[in-house]
């Protein structure tokens, strides 16, 4: 026990435990991206029988869906104890329930990648078949995060029970919307896994429906970014305020972009399927319509943040349109990680906007302008910002100190980032438009010209990728220092306050049951015809396809 921990040490350790995972993922994940990006530069050919597509499942897998999970759900456990006040034995119990689960089923898919049996990506299309294992290990993740999600959902009412008729905490509000879209999204990765993929991958049934397999997948693919982006929005909304030594500039304007997220991040994932023949191009435009939709919550959190630096640079006298820029706390890395993140996130936004354009989507989809998007919005937007909240959160809950020397490796590592970042994804794009595919190992297309036009950005790409790692190395460094070597001591757990002229909060959006019934009815909406003419003219099944000799 350590007194001068800011949350509930026994809480405390279920988060830090989400942590260790994270980390440890971070760290291979970052590894199999360095060599991803060494061998596409076509500079190093991987030894031991390895493949491309081996280390590409263990990066998208370990990255984009470990590290992000287990941090995400150690951080809402966190502020949820912090804000609400610690879980109860039991429902601490359930929380390492669900922790258990995930990563037991962790360790069952990574065995599986490892081995070579499952180099399907992550997001294991159909019809490339993974031993049944993957399949299975997954679903534990998920069924794990689950556990934990209603843990969320049992604090939260208990704090409104004991406390009737007042506002519910903000940070413990988001993480319940956060885990209710989470939960009703993986609705459809259910569906497709455990009707489809698993008894097909099993020999139980010989072919698959793609199409369905796929819809399916991007009914959740989509609200899975947002799963990952909303975490990341709870520290710009809470956090980053008081971090600059601000308020929260209205918690309404908070709830309500949460409120959308949930109404319109489910109905869109046929903008991940535009050039999927097989989906009726009307519910495509309407699904691109929505998509639009769920722009609206970002450019409010957009609007927010930068009313809240501006607020809190004319009360350090700045003046002016930008005046607050230089009144910003640029050497604390708690602040600098995340801001560059939303600036990374400003670009981001911007690519979304036009994969979502249907026309446009043509000249980007299959492309690695695809990756470079997902690189500033996952892996810079929402990365950077979780570095930024390891920098105070490990310290602060594990009852030791942000030193000035972590806080300076901080801003070292955010630099690294950023710099990677920027040539890696910036080449991305580029080589994107040029026609350069995802997806695929280096080639030189059999000296086409055109193609070998691309080689110079898969170089730019290899020395962004290797500033990332030496930046994800860092990282990995810091948290081991913070969680097991910083000195005793206390650091602060930075929780915003509303600002006093905010509008109140209104009762309605602690109305869970009138969200989640508007969210099934859109998704019904949007998805009703196209399933039905999906089963009523369904191809002809696919066998499995597996790159191991002796499986189909
Ligand atoms: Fe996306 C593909 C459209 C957001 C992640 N996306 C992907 C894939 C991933 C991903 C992983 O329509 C690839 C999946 C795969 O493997 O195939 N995306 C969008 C749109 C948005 C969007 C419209 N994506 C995200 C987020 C992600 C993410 C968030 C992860 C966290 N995406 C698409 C489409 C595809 C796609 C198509 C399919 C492409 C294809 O053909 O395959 C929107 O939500 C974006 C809205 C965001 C904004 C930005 C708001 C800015 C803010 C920061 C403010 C900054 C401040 C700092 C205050 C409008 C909040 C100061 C700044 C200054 C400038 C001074």
């Amino acid at each position: 026990m350590n007194p001068v921990a800011s949350i509930n040490p026994k809480d405390a350790k279920l988060t830090m435990a989400h942590f260790y995972v994270a980390f440890i993922s971070l760290f291979l994940g970052a590894t199999a991206g360095l060599l991803q990006v060494l061998v596409r530069s076509g500079k190093l050919t991987l030894p031991a029988g390895i493949t491309y597509y081996q280390v590409l499942t263990v990066h998208g897998v370990l990255l984009a869906l470990v590290f992000t999970t287990f941090f995400i759900i150690g951080f809402i456990f966190a502020t949820q104890s912090k804000t609400c006040g610690s879980y109860t034995d039991g429902e601490r119990r359930w929380g390492w329930i669900g922790y258990w689960m995930m990563t037991i089923g962790v360790a069952i898919t990574a065995t599986f990648i490892l081995l070579g049996e499952s180099s399907v990506l992550y997001t294991m299309y159909a019809p490339m078949m993974a031993h049944p294992m993957h399949y299975i290990g997954l679903t534990l993740v998920v069924v794990g995060s689950w556990v934990c999600g209603f843990v969320v959902f049992h604090r939260h009412a208990r704090w409104r029970k004991e406390n009737r008729g007042q506002v519910t905490p903000l940070l413990s509000y988001m993480g319940v919307m956060t885990m209710i879209m989470w939960l009703v999204a993986c609705l459809g990765l259910a569906t497709t896994v455990l009707v489809q993929i698993i008894p097909w991958s099993l020999g139980l049934v010989p072919t698959i429906d793609v199409l369905i397999s796929r819809t399916l997948f991007w009914y959740f693919g989509h609200p899975l970014v947002y799963f990952w982006l909303l975490p990341a929005y709870m520290a710009w909304y809470v956090v980053v305020p008081k971090v600059i030594g601000g308020k929260i500039f209205s918690d309404a304007l908070a709830r309500l972009s949460f409120v959308l997220f949930i109404l319109f991040s489910i109905p869109v994932g046929f903008h991940h399927q535009l050039l999927e023949p097989g989906i009726d191009p009307f519910w495509k435009y309407l699904q691109v319509v929505l998509t639009f939709l769920v722009v609206i919550p970002s450019l409010m959190t957009a609007f927010a943040l930068f009313a809240t630096f501006e607020m809190r640079g004319r009360e350090l006298g700045a003046t002016g349109l930008l005046g607050w820029w230089k009144k910003m706390p640029w050497k604390d890395a708690r602040f600098f990680a995340p801001f560059m993140g939303m600036l990374f996130f400003a670009a981001g936004g911007a690519g979304g906007l036009v994969n979502a354009s249907h026309q446009l989507n043509q000249v980007v989809h299959n492309t690695i302008w695809v990756t470079g998007h997902f690189h500033l919005t996952v892996g810079s937007a929402v990365a950077m910002t979780f570095f930024g909240v390891a920098f105070w959160i490990v310290p602060s809950i594990t009852g030791r100190k942000l030193t000035p020397k972590m806080n300076k490796l901080g801003l070292i590592q955010t630099w690294l980032w950023t710099i990677g970042m920027v040539f890696m994804s910036g080449a991305m794009h580029t080589a994107g438009l040029f026609g350069a595919p995802r997806r695929s190992a280096f080639s030189t297309y059999a000296g086409n010209e055109d193609t070998l036009a691309w080689i110079p950005y898969q170089i730019a790409q290899a020395v962004g990728g290797t500033f990332l790692f030496l930046g994800a190395l860092l990282m990995v460094y810091i948290f081991i220092n913070l969680a097991f070597y910083a000195p005793k001591g206390e650091t602060e757990f930075p929780v915003g306050e509303v600002h006093d002229q905010a509008e109140k909060v209104p009762a309605v959006f602690e109305n869970f049951k009138l969200w989640v019934a508007i969210t099934f009815a859109l998704v019904l909406f949007a998805y009703t015809i196209p399933f039905i003419d999906m089963i009523q003219n369904a191809p002809p099944g696919s066998p499995g396809y597996t790159n191991v000799i002796g499986r189909q």
